[in-house]
Protein backbone atom coordinates (compact mmCIF):
# COMPACT_ATOMS: atom_id res chain seq x y z
CA UNK A 1 0.00 0.00 0.00
CA UNK A 2 1.21 3.68 -1.02
CA UNK A 3 0.18 6.71 1.18
CA UNK A 4 -0.62 9.30 -0.73
CA UNK A 5 1.02 12.68 -0.13
CA UNK A 6 1.25 15.70 -2.33
CA UNK A 7 4.50 14.42 -3.62
CA UNK A 8 3.30 11.52 -4.93
CA UNK A 9 3.58 11.26 -8.83
CA UNK A 10 0.13 11.77 -10.21
CA UNK A 11 -0.64 8.38 -10.95
CA UNK A 12 0.81 5.11 -9.47
CA UNK A 13 0.46 2.06 -11.31
CA UNK A 14 -3.06 -0.13 -11.50
CA UNK A 15 -1.84 -3.03 -9.21
CA UNK A 16 -0.97 -0.49 -6.29
CA UNK A 17 -3.82 0.45 -3.40
CA UNK A 18 -3.69 4.06 -2.75
CA UNK A 19 -4.63 5.28 0.56
CA UNK A 20 -5.93 9.10 0.93
CA UNK A 21 -6.26 10.98 3.69
CA UNK A 22 -8.42 14.11 4.41
CA UNK A 23 -7.01 16.75 2.49
CA UNK A 24 -7.04 19.81 5.32
CA UNK A 25 -5.05 23.48 4.94
CA UNK A 26 -2.59 21.81 2.47
CA UNK A 27 -2.33 18.38 4.62
CA UNK A 28 -3.42 14.73 4.25
CA UNK A 29 -4.93 13.95 7.24
CA UNK A 30 -6.47 11.08 8.77
CA UNK A 31 -10.18 10.86 9.81
CA UNK A 32 -10.38 11.66 13.27
CA UNK A 33 -12.16 8.59 14.03
CA UNK A 34 -9.37 6.91 12.38
CA UNK A 35 -11.96 4.72 10.26
CA UNK A 36 -11.75 4.70 6.50
CA UNK A 37 -13.77 3.01 2.96
CA UNK A 38 -13.09 1.61 0.07
CA UNK A 39 -13.14 2.85 -3.33
CA UNK A 40 -14.06 -0.10 -5.52
CA UNK A 41 -14.37 -0.36 -9.11
CA UNK A 42 -17.96 -1.53 -10.27
CA UNK A 43 -16.83 -3.13 -13.29
CA UNK A 44 -14.42 -5.56 -11.32
CA UNK A 45 -15.69 -5.29 -7.14
CA UNK A 46 -12.25 -7.44 -6.56
CA UNK A 47 -10.80 -4.09 -7.21
CA UNK A 48 -10.10 -1.29 -4.62
CA UNK A 49 -8.86 1.73 -6.39
CA UNK A 50 -8.05 3.68 -3.11
CA UNK A 51 -9.17 3.68 0.53
CA UNK A 52 -10.40 7.21 1.68
CA UNK A 53 -11.12 8.80 5.11
CA UNK A 54 -14.05 7.67 6.52
CA UNK A 55 -14.93 11.61 8.10
CA UNK A 56 -17.33 12.99 10.79
CA UNK A 57 -18.46 16.15 12.17
CA UNK A 58 -14.85 17.02 13.57
CA UNK A 59 -13.12 16.74 10.00
CA UNK A 60 -15.81 19.24 8.52
CA UNK A 61 -15.20 21.40 11.51
CA UNK A 62 -11.44 21.53 11.19
CA UNK A 63 -11.66 22.15 7.23
CA UNK A 64 -14.07 24.58 7.50
CA UNK A 65 -11.98 26.48 10.35
CA UNK A 66 -8.54 26.10 7.75
CA UNK A 67 -11.02 27.27 4.89
CA UNK A 68 -11.71 30.20 7.07
CA UNK A 69 -8.44 31.31 7.48
CA UNK A 70 -7.54 31.24 4.37
CA UNK A 71 -10.32 33.51 3.56
CA UNK A 72 -8.96 36.17 4.88
CA UNK A 73 -5.53 36.31 2.63
CA UNK A 74 -7.58 34.71 -0.67
CA UNK A 75 -10.07 37.17 -0.47
CA UNK A 76 -6.94 39.92 -1.23
CA UNK A 77 -5.48 38.13 -4.27
CA UNK A 78 -6.44 40.30 -7.21
CA UNK A 79 -9.08 37.94 -9.06
CA UNK A 80 -6.99 37.85 -12.63
CA UNK A 81 -3.79 35.81 -10.13
CA UNK A 82 -6.46 33.88 -8.61
CA UNK A 83 -7.63 32.84 -12.10
CA UNK A 84 -3.91 32.21 -13.56
CA UNK A 85 -3.78 29.05 -10.84
CA UNK A 86 -6.84 27.84 -12.65
CA UNK A 87 -5.03 28.47 -16.21
CA UNK A 88 -2.48 26.89 -14.84
CA UNK A 89 -4.18 24.02 -13.82
CA UNK A 90 -5.75 23.57 -16.52
CA UNK A 91 -2.51 22.90 -18.20
CA UNK A 92 -1.81 19.94 -15.89
CA UNK A 93 -4.90 18.44 -16.51
CA UNK A 94 -4.34 18.05 -20.43
CA UNK A 95 -0.80 16.59 -19.53
CA UNK A 96 -3.06 14.07 -16.96
CA UNK A 97 -6.13 13.56 -18.96
CA UNK A 98 -5.26 9.82 -19.89
CA UNK A 99 -4.16 9.10 -16.59
CA UNK A 100 -7.09 10.71 -14.89
CA UNK A 101 -9.48 9.34 -17.50
CA UNK A 102 -8.32 5.51 -16.72
CA UNK A 103 -8.39 6.42 -12.75
CA UNK A 104 -12.60 7.40 -13.33
CA UNK A 105 -12.96 4.56 -15.52
CA UNK A 106 -11.50 2.38 -12.50
CA UNK A 107 -13.71 4.32 -9.75
CA UNK A 108 -17.01 5.11 -11.83
CA UNK A 109 -17.34 2.63 -15.14
CA UNK A 110 -17.90 4.53 -17.88
CA UNK A 111 -16.15 3.99 -21.23
CA UNK A 112 -12.31 5.62 -21.02
CA UNK A 113 -14.16 7.98 -23.96
CA UNK A 114 -16.71 9.30 -21.66
CA UNK A 115 -13.84 9.88 -18.82
CA UNK A 116 -11.57 12.02 -20.89
CA UNK A 117 -14.87 13.73 -21.89
CA UNK A 118 -15.34 14.34 -17.98
CA UNK A 119 -11.50 15.79 -17.22
CA UNK A 120 -12.13 17.57 -20.76
CA UNK A 121 -15.01 19.33 -19.10
CA UNK A 122 -12.86 20.14 -15.99
CA UNK A 123 -10.36 21.81 -18.57
CA UNK A 124 -12.62 23.41 -20.17
CA UNK A 125 -14.46 24.70 -17.06
CA UNK A 126 -10.69 25.84 -15.77
CA UNK A 127 -10.33 28.08 -19.01
CA UNK A 128 -13.56 29.25 -19.31
CA UNK A 129 -13.24 30.30 -14.84
CA UNK A 130 -9.82 31.88 -15.64
CA UNK A 131 -11.10 34.26 -18.53
CA UNK A 132 -13.95 35.38 -15.63
CA UNK A 133 -11.15 36.32 -13.18
CA UNK A 134 -10.31 39.17 -15.36
CA UNK A 135 -14.09 39.88 -16.07
CA UNK A 136 -16.37 39.75 -13.10
CA UNK A 137 -17.79 42.38 -14.55
CA UNK A 138 -20.42 44.82 -12.59
CA UNK A 139 -22.66 47.72 -13.39
CA UNK A 140 -21.70 51.41 -12.79
CA UNK A 141 -24.68 53.47 -12.96
CA UNK A 142 -25.58 57.27 -12.64
CA UNK A 143 -26.25 58.33 -9.47
CA UNK A 144 -29.58 60.34 -9.17
CA UNK A 145 -27.52 62.86 -7.02
CA UNK A 146 -25.06 65.45 -8.20
CA UNK A 147 -21.18 64.85 -7.87
CA UNK A 148 -22.39 61.11 -6.64
CA UNK A 149 -21.14 57.97 -8.14
CA UNK A 150 -22.72 54.56 -7.85
CA UNK A 151 -21.54 50.94 -8.55
CA UNK A 152 -21.77 47.43 -7.86
CA UNK A 153 -19.11 45.28 -7.14
CA UNK A 154 -18.98 41.61 -6.53
CA UNK A 155 -17.13 40.49 -3.51
CA UNK A 156 -16.47 36.62 -2.57
CA UNK A 157 -19.04 34.88 -0.03
CA UNK A 158 -16.95 33.14 1.86
CA UNK A 159 -16.34 29.68 3.00
CA UNK A 160 -18.13 27.27 0.43
CA UNK A 161 -19.37 23.90 0.85
CA UNK A 162 -20.12 21.45 -2.07
CA UNK A 163 -21.53 18.10 -2.45
CA UNK A 164 -20.77 16.70 -6.03
CA UNK A 165 -22.05 13.23 -7.13
CA UNK A 166 -19.99 10.11 -8.85
CA UNK A 167 -21.52 10.49 -12.29
CA UNK A 168 -19.43 13.61 -13.26
CA UNK A 169 -17.08 13.07 -10.96
CA UNK A 170 -14.64 15.46 -12.03
CA UNK A 171 -16.61 17.74 -14.15
CA UNK A 172 -19.31 18.78 -11.35
CA UNK A 173 -16.41 19.41 -8.46
CA UNK A 174 -14.77 21.95 -11.53
CA UNK A 175 -18.28 23.28 -11.68
CA UNK A 176 -18.42 24.30 -8.32
CA UNK A 177 -14.50 24.46 -7.09
CA UNK A 178 -13.35 26.93 -10.14
CA UNK A 179 -15.63 29.40 -10.49
CA UNK A 180 -15.71 29.72 -6.59
CA UNK A 181 -11.66 30.20 -5.88
CA UNK A 182 -11.82 32.43 -8.89
CA UNK A 183 -14.59 34.63 -7.39
CA UNK A 184 -11.96 34.96 -3.91
CA UNK A 185 -13.67 31.79 -1.68
CA UNK A 186 -12.31 29.12 -0.16
CA UNK A 187 -13.83 25.58 -0.38
CA UNK A 188 -14.67 22.60 1.87
CA UNK A 189 -15.66 19.87 -0.61
CA UNK A 190 -17.38 16.34 0.20
CA UNK A 191 -16.68 14.08 -3.25
CA UNK A 192 -19.27 11.29 -3.34
CA UNK A 193 -18.02 8.36 -1.71
CA UNK A 194 -18.07 6.33 -4.65
CA UNK A 195 -15.66 8.92 -6.61
CA UNK A 196 -13.32 10.60 -4.36
CA UNK A 197 -10.52 10.10 -6.55
CA UNK A 198 -11.55 11.97 -9.46
CA UNK A 199 -11.66 14.75 -6.77
CA UNK A 200 -8.22 14.66 -5.60
CA UNK A 201 -7.05 14.31 -8.68
CA UNK A 202 -8.71 17.70 -10.18
CA UNK A 203 -7.61 19.22 -6.61
CA UNK A 204 -4.24 18.26 -6.83
CA UNK A 205 -3.46 19.97 -10.62
CA UNK A 206 -4.86 23.11 -8.51
CA UNK A 207 -1.99 22.82 -5.77
CA UNK A 208 0.42 21.86 -8.52
CA UNK A 209 -0.52 24.87 -10.29
CA UNK A 210 0.22 27.21 -6.89
CA UNK A 211 -3.24 26.80 -4.97
CA UNK A 212 -2.54 28.44 -1.21
CA UNK A 213 -3.02 26.14 1.71
CA UNK A 214 -6.51 26.13 3.10
CA UNK A 215 -8.27 27.66 -0.38
CA UNK A 216 -9.88 24.31 -1.36
CA UNK A 217 -10.61 21.43 1.31
CA UNK A 218 -11.49 17.29 1.24
CA UNK A 219 -12.72 15.55 3.43
CA UNK A 220 -14.26 12.26 2.15
CA UNK A 221 -17.31 10.00 3.63
CA UNK A 222 -21.09 10.10 3.82
CA UNK A 223 -23.89 12.39 3.30
CA UNK A 224 -25.34 11.92 6.84
CA UNK A 225 -21.80 12.31 8.74
CA UNK A 226 -20.01 14.57 6.63
CA UNK A 227 -22.73 16.34 4.07
CA UNK A 228 -24.97 17.58 7.31
CA UNK A 229 -22.73 18.92 9.18
CA UNK A 230 -21.00 20.55 6.16
CA UNK A 231 -24.89 22.06 5.20
CA UNK A 232 -25.44 23.16 8.62
CA UNK A 233 -21.90 24.59 9.34
CA UNK A 234 -22.95 28.31 10.62
CA UNK A 235 -19.20 29.03 9.15
CA UNK A 236 -20.29 27.80 5.45
CA UNK A 237 -22.12 30.98 3.69
CA UNK A 238 -23.07 29.03 0.50
CA UNK A 239 -23.41 25.13 -0.26
CA UNK A 240 -23.95 23.69 -3.94
CA UNK A 241 -25.01 20.52 -4.17
CA UNK A 242 -25.52 18.11 -6.98
CA UNK A 243 -27.60 15.08 -6.02
CA UNK A 244 -31.19 13.56 -5.93
CA UNK A 245 -34.16 15.89 -5.15
CA UNK A 246 -34.62 13.82 -1.93
CA UNK A 247 -31.09 14.96 -0.38
CA UNK A 248 -31.75 18.44 -2.33
CA UNK A 249 -35.03 18.70 -0.20
CA UNK A 250 -32.94 18.12 3.10
CA UNK A 251 -30.13 20.05 2.13
CA UNK A 252 -31.91 22.99 1.06
CA UNK A 253 -34.01 22.74 4.33
CA UNK A 254 -30.83 22.70 6.14
CA UNK A 255 -29.57 25.80 4.62
CA UNK A 256 -32.31 28.21 4.86
CA UNK A 257 -31.70 27.84 9.06
CA UNK A 258 -28.60 29.49 8.52
CA UNK A 259 -29.48 31.75 5.13
CA UNK A 260 -27.26 30.18 3.31
CA UNK A 261 -26.77 30.95 -0.31
CA UNK A 262 -27.71 27.60 -1.79
CA UNK A 263 -27.88 26.05 -5.07
CA UNK A 264 -29.28 22.54 -5.89
CA UNK A 265 -29.05 20.52 -9.52
CA UNK A 266 -31.51 17.62 -8.95
CA UNK A 267 -33.15 15.13 -11.12
CA UNK A 268 -34.14 14.84 -14.38
CA UNK A 269 -36.62 12.28 -16.31
CA UNK A 270 -35.53 14.03 -20.11
CA UNK A 271 -37.68 13.99 -22.66
CA UNK A 272 -36.75 13.85 -26.62
CA UNK A 273 -39.31 14.00 -28.66
CA UNK A 274 -39.44 12.57 -32.55
CA UNK A 275 -41.49 13.98 -34.78
CA UNK A 276 -42.57 12.55 -38.07
CA UNK A 277 -40.58 14.47 -40.17
CA UNK A 278 -37.55 14.13 -38.27
CA UNK A 279 -34.03 12.20 -39.77
CA UNK A 280 -34.48 9.08 -38.29
CA UNK A 281 -31.37 7.84 -38.67
CA UNK A 282 -29.51 10.84 -36.61
CA UNK A 283 -32.78 10.51 -33.95
CA UNK A 284 -32.15 6.65 -33.24
CA UNK A 285 -28.18 7.56 -33.13
CA UNK A 286 -29.40 10.48 -30.70
CA UNK A 287 -31.32 8.16 -28.56
CA UNK A 288 -28.84 5.72 -27.87
CA UNK A 289 -26.15 7.75 -26.95
CA UNK A 290 -28.38 9.89 -24.72
CA UNK A 291 -30.20 6.89 -22.96
CA UNK A 292 -26.92 4.59 -22.52
CA UNK A 293 -24.43 7.07 -22.48
CA UNK A 294 -23.05 6.99 -19.00
CA UNK A 295 -25.29 3.91 -18.28
CA UNK A 296 -28.19 5.80 -18.32
CA UNK A 297 -26.47 7.89 -15.16
CA UNK A 298 -27.14 11.50 -16.35
CA UNK A 299 -29.30 13.75 -14.14
CA UNK A 300 -29.82 14.84 -17.94
CA UNK A 301 -29.87 10.98 -19.73
CA UNK A 302 -32.59 10.63 -22.05
CA UNK A 303 -34.96 8.65 -20.09
CA UNK A 304 -38.15 9.27 -22.46
CA UNK A 305 -38.75 9.36 -25.68
CA UNK A 306 -41.92 10.57 -27.07
CA UNK A 307 -42.36 9.47 -30.46
CA UNK A 308 -45.10 10.60 -33.29
CA UNK A 309 -47.07 7.87 -34.53
CA UNK A 310 -46.43 7.97 -38.10
CA UNK A 311 -42.95 7.35 -37.27
CA UNK A 312 -43.36 5.39 -34.08
CA UNK A 313 -43.34 1.81 -35.39
CA UNK A 314 -40.04 2.27 -37.33
CA UNK A 315 -38.32 4.30 -34.71
CA UNK A 316 -39.09 1.82 -31.81
CA UNK A 317 -38.09 -1.75 -34.00
CA UNK A 318 -34.74 0.47 -35.30
CA UNK A 319 -33.51 1.42 -31.74
CA UNK A 320 -34.29 -1.61 -29.93
CA UNK A 321 -32.41 -3.57 -32.79
CA UNK A 322 -29.74 -1.24 -31.94
CA UNK A 323 -29.98 -1.14 -28.17
CA UNK A 324 -29.72 -4.88 -28.35
CA UNK A 325 -26.18 -4.28 -30.25
CA UNK A 326 -24.34 -2.36 -27.54
CA UNK A 327 -21.46 -3.91 -26.32
CA UNK A 328 -21.35 -3.82 -22.51
CA UNK A 329 -18.62 -4.38 -20.10
CA UNK A 330 -15.00 -2.79 -18.45
CA UNK A 331 -14.98 0.66 -20.09
CA UNK A 332 -11.20 0.09 -20.09
CA UNK A 333 -11.83 -1.62 -23.41
CA UNK A 334 -12.03 0.50 -26.07
CA UNK A 335 -14.28 -1.37 -27.78
CA UNK A 336 -17.05 -1.35 -24.91
CA UNK A 337 -19.85 1.11 -25.23
CA UNK A 338 -21.91 1.11 -21.84
CA UNK A 339 -20.45 0.45 -18.67
CA UNK A 340 -21.74 -1.24 -15.27
CA UNK A 341 -24.31 0.36 -12.79
CA UNK A 342 -22.29 2.36 -10.20
CA UNK A 343 -22.98 0.03 -7.09
CA UNK A 344 -24.96 -2.56 -6.35
CA UNK A 345 -27.52 -0.22 -4.82
CA UNK A 346 -28.21 1.49 -8.05
CA UNK A 347 -28.42 -1.66 -10.29
CA UNK A 348 -30.96 -2.83 -8.06
CA UNK A 349 -33.22 0.09 -8.40
CA UNK A 350 -32.78 -0.20 -12.33
CA UNK A 351 -33.97 -3.72 -11.52
CA UNK A 352 -36.72 -3.19 -9.79
CA UNK A 353 -37.71 0.02 -12.58
CA UNK A 354 -37.86 -3.12 -14.84
CA UNK A 355 -40.39 -4.92 -12.44
CA UNK A 356 -42.38 -1.76 -11.89
CA UNK A 357 -42.53 -1.11 -16.15
CA UNK A 358 -43.75 -4.38 -16.64
CA UNK A 359 -46.70 -4.53 -14.02
CA UNK A 360 -47.73 -1.04 -15.05
CA UNK A 361 -48.45 -2.74 -18.84
CA UNK A 362 -45.56 -1.38 -20.53
CA UNK A 363 -43.99 -3.74 -23.05
CA UNK A 364 -40.29 -4.88 -22.06
CA UNK A 365 -38.78 -5.13 -25.68
CA UNK A 366 -35.28 -5.83 -24.65
CA UNK A 367 -32.89 -5.82 -21.66
CA UNK A 368 -34.26 -5.80 -17.97
CA UNK A 369 -31.38 -8.33 -16.50
CA UNK A 370 -28.77 -8.21 -14.75
CA UNK A 371 -25.17 -9.60 -16.62
CA UNK A 372 -23.36 -11.75 -14.00
CA UNK A 373 -22.01 -14.64 -15.92
CA UNK A 374 -18.19 -14.39 -17.40
CA UNK A 375 -16.58 -11.48 -17.74
CA UNK A 376 -19.27 -9.86 -15.94
CA UNK A 377 -19.84 -11.95 -12.65
CA UNK A 378 -17.26 -9.28 -10.76
CA UNK A 379 -19.56 -6.14 -11.76
CA UNK A 380 -22.88 -4.47 -11.73
CA UNK A 381 -23.81 -4.87 -15.00
CA UNK A 382 -27.26 -4.77 -16.95
CA UNK A 383 -28.36 -5.20 -20.37
CA UNK A 384 -29.56 -2.00 -21.98
CA UNK A 385 -33.28 -2.07 -21.36
CA UNK A 386 -36.06 -0.38 -24.13
CA UNK A 387 -40.30 -0.69 -22.77
CA UNK A 388 -42.10 0.73 -25.82
CA UNK A 389 -45.95 1.40 -25.41
CA UNK A 390 -45.23 3.76 -22.02
CA UNK A 391 -48.11 5.60 -20.74
CA UNK A 392 -46.96 8.94 -19.74
CA UNK A 393 -48.60 8.55 -16.27
CA UNK A 394 -46.51 4.94 -15.32
CA UNK A 395 -43.85 5.46 -13.14
CA UNK A 396 -41.17 4.21 -15.20
CA UNK A 397 -42.55 7.54 -17.30
CA UNK A 398 -42.11 9.91 -14.42
CA UNK A 399 -39.44 8.99 -11.89
CA UNK A 400 -35.72 8.96 -12.44
CA UNK A 401 -34.48 5.89 -12.53
CA UNK A 402 -31.14 6.60 -13.27
CA UNK A 403 -29.75 3.24 -14.89
CA UNK A 404 -30.19 2.09 -18.75
CA UNK A 405 -33.64 2.04 -18.52
CA UNK A 406 -35.72 3.98 -21.69
CA UNK A 407 -39.37 4.55 -21.80
CA UNK A 408 -40.72 4.87 -25.33
CA UNK A 409 -44.19 6.84 -25.36
CA UNK A 410 -46.34 7.53 -28.65
CA UNK A 411 -47.88 10.59 -29.00
CA UNK A 412 -49.94 12.54 -31.61
CA UNK A 413 -47.90 15.56 -32.84
CA UNK A 414 -45.94 18.45 -31.40
CA UNK A 415 -48.41 19.76 -29.20
CA UNK A 416 -49.49 16.07 -27.55
CA UNK A 417 -45.61 15.79 -26.97
CA UNK A 418 -44.81 19.18 -25.44
CA UNK A 419 -47.49 18.74 -23.17
CA UNK A 420 -46.26 15.03 -22.00
CA UNK A 421 -42.97 16.46 -21.77
CA UNK A 422 -43.84 18.79 -18.96
CA UNK A 423 -46.53 17.22 -17.20
CA UNK A 424 -43.64 15.96 -15.47
CA UNK A 425 -42.12 16.89 -11.33
CA UNK A 426 -38.72 17.67 -13.36
CA UNK A 427 -37.32 19.81 -15.56
CA UNK A 428 -33.76 19.74 -16.41
CA UNK A 429 -33.18 18.85 -20.16
CA UNK A 430 -35.00 18.22 -23.42
CA UNK A 431 -35.05 17.71 -26.97
CA UNK A 432 -37.19 17.65 -30.16
CA UNK A 433 -36.10 16.09 -33.63
CA UNK A 434 -37.95 17.85 -36.21
CA UNK A 435 -36.93 19.47 -39.11
CA UNK A 436 -39.57 21.91 -39.56
CA UNK A 437 -38.15 25.27 -38.28
CA UNK A 438 -41.56 26.59 -36.86
CA UNK A 439 -42.09 23.29 -34.92
CA UNK A 440 -37.96 23.50 -33.22
CA UNK A 441 -38.72 27.25 -32.62
CA UNK A 442 -41.89 26.26 -30.88
CA UNK A 443 -40.66 23.57 -28.63
CA UNK A 444 -37.74 26.08 -27.87
CA UNK A 445 -40.43 28.47 -26.41
CA UNK A 446 -42.78 25.61 -24.55
CA UNK A 447 -40.49 22.72 -23.31
CA UNK A 448 -40.29 23.77 -19.25
CA UNK A 449 -37.02 22.49 -18.66
CA UNK A 450 -33.48 24.40 -18.28
CA UNK A 451 -32.02 22.84 -21.56
CA UNK A 452 -33.50 22.12 -25.04
CA UNK A 453 -31.84 20.97 -27.69
CA UNK A 454 -32.85 20.63 -31.51
CA UNK A 455 -31.83 17.69 -33.46
CA UNK A 456 -29.16 16.48 -30.34
CA UNK A 457 -30.33 14.72 -27.84
CA UNK A 458 -30.70 15.60 -24.38
CA UNK A 459 -26.85 15.09 -23.18
CA UNK A 460 -24.00 17.45 -23.88
CA UNK A 461 -23.62 20.64 -22.46
CA UNK A 462 -20.84 22.83 -22.29
CA UNK A 463 -19.46 24.84 -19.96
CA UNK A 464 -19.66 28.11 -20.90
CA UNK A 465 -23.69 27.98 -20.41
CA UNK A 466 -26.11 27.93 -18.17
CA UNK A 467 -26.71 24.76 -16.46
CA UNK A 468 -29.30 23.74 -14.23
CA UNK A 469 -33.13 23.32 -14.51
CA UNK A 470 -37.08 24.12 -13.40
CA UNK A 471 -39.20 22.88 -11.16
CA UNK A 472 -37.94 20.15 -8.60
CA UNK A 473 -34.63 19.78 -10.84
CA UNK A 474 -33.45 23.07 -8.81
CA UNK A 475 -34.14 26.04 -6.98
CA UNK A 476 -33.58 28.46 -9.82
CA UNK A 477 -29.63 28.55 -9.63
CA UNK A 478 -27.57 27.66 -12.73
CA UNK A 479 -24.00 26.19 -12.92
CA UNK A 480 -21.72 27.28 -15.74
CA UNK A 481 -21.15 30.38 -17.62
CA UNK A 482 -21.67 33.63 -15.86
CA UNK A 483 -24.45 32.03 -13.74
CA UNK A 484 -21.66 30.32 -11.44
CA UNK A 485 -20.58 33.70 -11.07
CA UNK A 486 -23.28 34.92 -10.30
CA UNK A 487 -23.76 32.02 -7.18
CA UNK A 488 -20.22 32.61 -5.72
CA UNK A 489 -20.46 36.10 -5.25
CA UNK A 490 -22.15 38.45 -3.23
CA UNK A 491 -23.30 41.93 -4.81
CA UNK A 492 -21.98 45.29 -2.65
CA UNK A 493 -23.17 48.28 -3.73
CA UNK A 494 -20.80 51.69 -3.46
CA UNK A 495 -22.20 54.89 -3.29
CA UNK A 496 -19.23 57.48 -3.24
CA UNK A 497 -19.96 60.83 -2.47
CA UNK A 498 -17.40 63.94 -3.53
CA UNK A 499 -20.18 66.30 -3.17
CA UNK A 500 -18.44 67.75 0.07
CA UNK A 501 -22.03 67.76 1.51
CA UNK A 502 -24.89 65.72 3.21
CA UNK A 503 -27.38 64.42 0.18
CA UNK A 504 -30.82 63.08 0.73
CA UNK A 505 -31.26 60.17 -1.62
CA UNK A 506 -34.95 60.13 -2.44
CA UNK A 507 -35.80 63.90 -0.50
CA UNK A 508 -33.18 66.52 -1.79
CA UNK A 509 -34.85 66.77 -5.38
CA UNK A 510 -36.84 69.42 -7.27
CA UNK A 511 -40.52 68.86 -6.44
C1 LIG B 1 -25.29 15.23 -15.74
O1 LIG B 1 -26.17 15.01 -16.56
O2 LIG B 1 -25.33 14.68 -14.63
O3 LIG B 1 -24.52 17.65 -20.42
C2 LIG B 1 -24.17 16.14 -16.07
C3 LIG B 1 -23.85 16.63 -20.26
C4 LIG B 1 -22.57 16.72 -19.48
C5 LIG B 1 -22.85 16.96 -18.04
C6 LIG B 1 -23.92 16.07 -17.52
N1 LIG B 1 -21.76 17.78 -20.01
O4 LIG B 1 -24.20 15.59 -20.71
Amino acid sequence: MATETLATPATLSDTQTRVFKNFIDGEWVESSSGETFEDRNPADTREVVGIFQKSSKADVDAAVAAAKRAFTKWRLVPAPRRAEIVFRAAEILIERKQDHARDMTREMGKVLAETRGDVQEAIDAAYYNAGEGRRMFGPTTPSEMPNKFAMAVRQPIGVCGMITPWNFPMAISSWKLLPAVVCGNTCVIKPAQDTPLSTFNLVRALVDAGLPKGVINIVTGFGAEVGTPLAEHRDVRAISLTGSSAVGRIVGGIAAQSFKHCSLELGGKNPMIVLDDANLDLAIEGGLWGGFGTTGQRCTATSRIIVQKGVYREFVERYVDRAKKLKVGNGLDETVQMGPAINQKQLETDLSYVEIGRAEGAKLLTGGHRLDKGEYQYGWFMEPTVFSEVAPKMRIAQEEVFGPVVSIIPCDGLEDAIDIANDIEYGLSSSIYTKDVNKAFSAMRDLDAGITYINAPTIGAEVHLPFGGTKATGNGHREGGIGAIDFYTEWKSVYVDYSDKLQKAQIDRPE
